[in-house]
């Protein structure tokens, strides 16, 4: 392969490399430190909740361990690292005096981090609210607003001088939908769309109550929001699987980029959720779009849609084409990610764009010495990789990939069965072993153009 052809190939020499990790999936140490309980801590303490009835009381232990981690993420050439600051261990009870402990935490990871020449993008809620707030009624109540932005002036001044990149809510969707919806999440709630979409109103105004306050705390600052975003295909071109596609769509998609975007909720869902939709306040959308710098996009997987009997009122049915599949059951549809690229900036022109999350669940096999051969797991990334390096020379302003995850953590229901990391985590030992996903991250992060450029001829293609 000529150089010229590799360098041509490869990725902007500034293109962001990192992994993303949450709070209660890594850090354990959930009674140490002044920290308060979080609705997770509850939920995965519910028997029956969760797989194995596993917790994160303990999880990868790296609220002990997180030098090593950052060492890890050297070693695997990243620029850049996504984590989640736990609001249980700031404001214990969700609002007061701030816990010192509490911030110290995050100011030695920051520090460590910037020591290491990695770029900190921190999220401010990544699922774990305080247990006193969700007594109080959680995302349900509207003036949980004012606990939303009062907790991000509060972090935001203390590590703004060193956090630049700041993300409000991590996918809204998924929390306010499986922890309202179906209650398959914390806080297990089974209230049907009219729960769903209360919590996602309010998570809404508690993102636009925040951005103001993250500007004025951090001028330089960089904010945005992280959505989870599904590329949605019909499973036929009958017509019920057409607008079956058309309402999850809607459902997932749409109604969390039109209001943050456009300022407005999509006339045809506010139409399907008829008294089901939230209760909306004069300047309420004005504030929601409030202009954001950056918007990440979780995916993992396309969505083949027919008509159903899922999440009345949107009546779909999950469809498995032939293919590739994860250990979660969840389709490796690599081209599902350029074309969620291009769907969003086409409708909604972000200024810029990360892959806040990708990544798969493989059932790793390790060899006697440790090492773990997970084949289909790099391949993923590399074909995924191919497609985001796509995306960027069709003109979509893609800043940066954050791989899901530095290293096998706590998959919330699943608990410790599903993993997702490209370290593997011995949690007897609490061991860590760089697969060879990592070792391809190590790679591309590194920019070998030679390997960048192979990549991509194999996996040019849909
Ligand atoms: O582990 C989760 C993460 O917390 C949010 N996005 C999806 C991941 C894999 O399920």
């Amino acid at each position: 392969m000529p150089n010229s052809e590799s360098a041509d190939l490869s990725f902007p020499s500034d293109f962001v490399w990192g992994t993303a990790t949450a709070a209660y999936q890594i850090e354990g140490a959930v009674a140490e430190g002044g920290r308060g309980p979080s609705i997770w801590d509850t939920f995965s303490h519910t028997p029956g909740k969760i797989r194995n009835g596993d917790t994160g009381d303990v999880a990868c232990d790296h609220y002990h361990s997180w030098r090593d981690d950052i060492a890890l993420m050297r070693q695997l050439n990243l620029n850049a690292y996504r984590f989640s600051i736990a609001w249980p261990r700031i404001l214990p009870t969700g609002r007061g005096q701030a816990n010192r402990q509490g911030l110290d935490f995050y100011d030695r990871v920051v520090d460590g981090l910037l020591a290491a020449g990695i770029t900190p993008y921190a999220t401010l809620y990544h699922w774990d609210l305080p247990q006193a707030l969700q007594d109080e009624g959680g995302w349900l109540r509207r003036d949980i607003v004012l606990d939303f932005q009062n907790y991000a002036d509060i972090v935001s001044r203390a590590l703004g001088d060193r956090i630049k990149f700041w993300t409000t809510f991590n996918e809204p969707w998924t929390f306010t939908w499986w922890g309202h919806v179906t209650g398959e999440d914390a806080p297990g709630l089974q209230l049907g769309a009219r729960g769903g979409l209360a919590a996602t109103h309010n998570v809404f105004l508690s993102h636009g109550a925040a951005v103001p306050v993250l500007r004025a705390n951090v001028p330089d600052a960089q904010i945005g929001i992280v959505l989870d975003l599904n590329c949605v295909e019909p499973a036929s071109d009958k017509p019920e699987d057409l607008a079956a596609a058309s309402r999850f769509d809607g459902c997932q998609n749409r109604w969390y980029l039109d209001p943050l975007f456009k300022g407005s909720y999509p006339a045809d869902m506010l139409a399907l959720y008829g008294a089901d939709a939230p209760d909306i306040a004069a300047d309420d959308l004005a504030s929601i779009c409030t202009p954001i710098d950056y918007l990440g996009v979780n995916f993992y997987r396309r969505s083949v849609m027919a008509h159903g009997a899922d999440l009345p009122p949107v009546n779909i049915s999950r469809v498995s084409p032939p293919g590739r599949y994860t250990a979660l059951g969840w389709e490796v549809s690599p081209h599902g990610l350029y074309d969620i690229l291009s769907y969003v900036n086409d409708r909604y022109r972000p200024p810029a764009l990360y892959v806040s999350e990708s990544g798969a669940a493989f059932e790793d096999r390790p060899e006697p010495d440790g090492a773990v051969h997970d084949t289909e797991r790099a391949d993923y990334l590399r074909a995924h990789f191919a497609q985001a390096r796509r995306a960027i020379h069709d003109g979509i302003p893609l800043r940066g990939y954050f791989v899901w995850t530095l290293m096998d953590n706590f998959e919330w229901a699943e608990g410790y069965s599903a993993r997702f990391g490209v370290v593997h985590t011995d949690f007897a030992s609490q061991r860590r072993t760089v697969k060879d996903s990592g070792r391809l991250l190590a790679d591309v992060a590194g920019q070998r153009r030679a390997l960048v450029a192979a990549a991509l001829i194999n996996n040019a293609g849909r």
